[in-house]
């Protein structure tokens, strides 16, 4: 049957801003208190979208967050109209008010994690929502972000969602971010590789010393245990504590996979022979096949510090109709001169991936977000597609009709004293308002509830 990797990106919001929200994510502090652009953030995200779509790839978009979030500050006391809690919030903290205003949930790898249908004991895809407990301002997410997937992905004959983990660290989940998937084609059963920075229950075991590991081996088990999954197709590695503390805070900084194609820093993972042997032996018994590609990048060639600031492996990997793969990739991988280098040797060496394609997502990177952090991947068969909503798939009249709702709707410089002006709430409301009724969304969001 036919099988379809669906990339579904976060539409940036309307308070998208740079407030050094992220300890142990270099680039949110170091641009923290500079200035955004919201307007160009989301056109730069579309224009991915489009570019992907535009290669024959299925596009999905993921419509973003209410924020100001009015109601997580009421719930820490502050009262009055939304006008006199916004003052109230900047007063009290302007570092609260700004993390009750974060757009993070643009970038949708940390959405949820989702395993396909053919991997899962019941034969449907199942999507748990990320608790993201280790930041407040993303922790403010994960029922919303349910709401969202149950009005994309509707029919329960296909589709099964589950409330997010515990919102502890012990639980500490942040998705698809930590997750990929090794298989033939993407209908085919795979292997769904875990990884964790840290154990959530027993803190004698290796963890990083500076910044802090926000998934929990707990935390995956659980979440591979709520899908359906067994020892068999199911691997849990833990993430080499020493790229944590510079500045890998999530796995899909340093590792990517795409069908049978695992591309990774030579230091991404602890005891990495151990891991290579499991992964080859359990996508052996998943898929009948061998042909897979550990693609390991040395130190030698692209040091931490290099892969950390050009996000080489935060890239995303997509296979085109013609069975070849290419690489989506930042601007910054191509300035550089030792990942370009790589790159180009990557892509004329004897391999899947013959081409990279660099895009401008500048003002998503100076948060630490990179082109895969934009997106939830979705494997799904020809007859979950259609089961999936319309209205969220991209075709060019969505585009056309998502850059004119940008372009009326959001600013082009947005300060964080900018954050407490009551009508930014007000036009962040309406734009979403309206964004709910283009997506075929309902009442998704707490102000229309
Ligand atoms: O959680 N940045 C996000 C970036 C998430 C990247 N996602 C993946 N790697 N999949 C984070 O650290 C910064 C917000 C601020 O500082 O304003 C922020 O939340």
């Amino acid at each position: 049957m036919k099988s379809f990797e669906v990339n579904f990106d976060g539409l940036v919001g309307p308070t998208h801003n740079y407030a050094g929200l992220s300890e142990g994510n270099v680039a949110s502090v170091s641009n923290a208190k500079n200035s955004s652009n919201p307007k160009e953030a989301a056109l730069q995200g579309l224009k991915k979208m489009k570019a992907l779509s535009d290669m024959g790839l299925q596009q999905g978009v993921f419509a973003p967050q209410e924020r100001p979030d009015i109601y997580a500050l009421k719930r820490l006391g502050f009262q009055g109209s939304d006008a006199q809690i916004l003052e109230a919030a900047y007063k009290a903290s302007p570092a609260l008010l700004a993390a009750c205003c974060s757009a993070s949930s643009m970038w949708t790898a940390n959405a949820a994690t989702v395993s396909p249908s053919a991997d899962t004991a019941n034969n449907k895809v199942h999507f748990t929502a990320a608790n993201l407990a280790n930041k407040f301002h993303r922790s403010l997410e994960p029922e919303t972000t349910s709401n969202i997937l149950k009005a994309m992905f509707s029919d329960t004959t296909h589709f099964e969602h589950h409330q997010h983990l515990n919102d502890n660290e012990h639980m500490g989940d942040e998705g698809a971010a930590n997750h990929t998937r090794l298989c033939e084609s993407y209908g085919d059963a795979g292997v769904e590789i875990f990884t964790f920075g840290r154990y959530g229950f027993n803190r004698n075991m290796p963890a990083p010393q500076k910044y802090p590991a926000r998934q929990t081996l707990e935390a995956s088990q659980a979440v591979a245990r709520l899908h359906g999954l067994t020892d068999d197709n199911a691997i849990f590695v833990q993430q080499n504590p020493d790229v944590i503390d510079q500045g890998v805070f999530h796995n899909d900084v340093i590792g990517v996979g795409n069908q049978n194609v695992l591309f990774y820093h030579e230091q991404a993972y602890l005891n990495t022979a151990a891991f290579k042997a499991e992964v080859t032996q359990k996508f052996q018994t998943a898929s009948n096949s061998n042909d897979l590609f550990f693609l390991e990048v040395p130190t030698n060639e692209v040091p931490i510090k290099d892969a950390v600031n050009t996000y080489l492996f935060n890239t995303q990997i997509v296979t085109l109709a013609d069975g070849s793969m290419t690489i989506i990739a930042p601007m910054h991988c191509r300035e550089n001169d030792n990942v370009h280098a790589y790159l180009q040797s990557l892509t004329a060496a004897n391999n899947p991936i013959n081409h990279v394609n660099y895009f401008d997502v500048n003002e998503s990177m100076k948060n630490g977000g990179g082109p895969a952090c934009l997106r939830l991947r979705v494997a799904l068969t020809q007859q979950e597609l259609q089961a999936v909503n319309p209205a969220c798939l991209l075709t060019d009249s969505l585009y056309n009709q998502l850059v004119g709702w940008v372009n009326k709707n959001y600013r082009d410089s947005l300060a964080l004293n900018d954050l407490r002006d009551p009508q930014l709430l007000l036009e962040s409301r309406s734009a979403l308002d309206e964004l709910s009724q283009i997506l075929a969304l309902g009442s998704v969001y707490r102000f229309q509830q």
